[in-house]
């Protein structure tokens, strides 16, 4: 049986081919369907739409709010030095209990009063400075993804009550991360010490519907192991409050495995399939599929359009972590 979902040209049946059969008309029609579906339009920004927020997706504190947090990036305070763009971030380490659902609250420790802490963005070739304040009563540092001088790496411990900076270059472009590095560092990040940082390409990417997902897991019980994982920040959230999307939209999703304990985790969407951009370090898909597998501090960018609108299910197939809070909704509704 041939094999709708490759859009290589070779797969697919010629017309002489479907001549031959007598089903030009018919095989040409269900092909053109099939290839439409599976390769969204690369939509001009006049037709890019992105639902509004929905009133009752609840914040966990005027700083942790997993429904904007969705579409929220930071771009910092940008300022031109010697000619030089700079971008500018400030993050602060924090510690804050949390409940993670009725039964549950844990001491979490945080960027910014939020897990993950804030997307931080920007464009390759930009000047970064991230200046790191730690008042969260351990030493804390932030240590990114990326290419850039030892002594920025992040691995020198910053002293409770004391500052930093951290400065360097955005390359290369993708979607990366940060963490600390303070050892054991399975504690500092699973209790919420990570984030996303996303390096843009110099020459930008389609106008899409741009969403962050970041898998997180939380050891409550310190045995070592999750007993609670969630998709950015809060077990089961978008189980509650289903991501709003727009049917037929061109979804762009940023999306990062940072659960330790558990070497590698899938990621699955329902009644759809993705194309695949590796560690978003590449302009062209690699692939397609409805499931991806990422070991710890593995990344890709994910596009997909929804051609029917419903509620559609996302989780890793790891079906023990879906069950244990790592688990979502799509609600895809007609922008009509
Ligand atoms: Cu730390």
């Amino acid at each position: 049986m041939p094999n709708h979902f490759l859009p290589e040209k070779g797969l697919l049946w010629n017309r002489r081919q479907l001549l031959q059969l007598g089903m030009a008309g018919l095989g040409l029609t269900a092909a053109g369907l099939v290839v439409q579906r599976l390769l969204p339009k690369r939509s001009s920004s006049t037709s890019l739409k992105i639902p509004p927020l929905p009133s009752d997706a609840p914040e966990v504190n005027p700083n942790f709010h997993p429904m904007k947090m969705v579409r929220d990036f930071d771009y910092g305070t940008v300022k031109e030095e010697k000619g030089r763009k700079i971008r500018e971030f400030r993050i602060v380490a924090q510690t804050t209990t949390v409940q993670l659902n009725s039964a549950v609250s844990l001491v979490t420790w945080n960027y910014n009063g939020r897990i993950p802490g804030p997307t931080l963005r920007a464009t390759e070739g930009d000047r970064i400075r991230v200046i790191f304040l730690n008042n969260g009563g351990h030493a804390h540092t932030m240590h990114f993804h990326g290419i850039h001088p030892a002594e920025v790496d992040g691995i020198k411990p910053v002293a409770n009550g004391k500052a930093t900076i951290y400065e360097f270059d955005a390359e290369p472009f993708g979607v990366h991360l940060y963490h600390c590095h303070i050892a054991p560092v399975t504690r500092h990040i699973s209790k919420g010490l990570y984030g996303m940082f996303i390096i843009d390409p110099p020459e930008k990417r389609p106008p899409a519907d741009e969403i962050v997902l970041v898998m997180g897991g939380y050891d409550i019980n310190e045995d070592n192991e999750n007993e609670l994982f969630a998709f950015n920040g809060i077990p089961n959230y978008y189980m509650e409050h289903p991501i709003p999307i727009y049917q037929n939209q061109l979804i762009r999703l940023y999306l990062l495995n940072l659960i330790e304990f558990n070497p590698v985790a899938t990621f699955h969407i329902h009644a759809n399939f993705f194309r695949i951009y590796p560690t978003g370090m590449t302009m062209t898909p690699t692939g397609q599929s409805d499931v991806i597998t990422m070991g710890t501090a593995e990344r890709h960018i994910l596009e997909f359009a929804y051609p029917y609108t419903g509620k559609y299910m996302f989780h890793p197939h790891q079906d023990a972590i879906a069950e244990a809070g790592c688990m979502g909704h799509f609600d895809v509704i007609s922008p009509a």
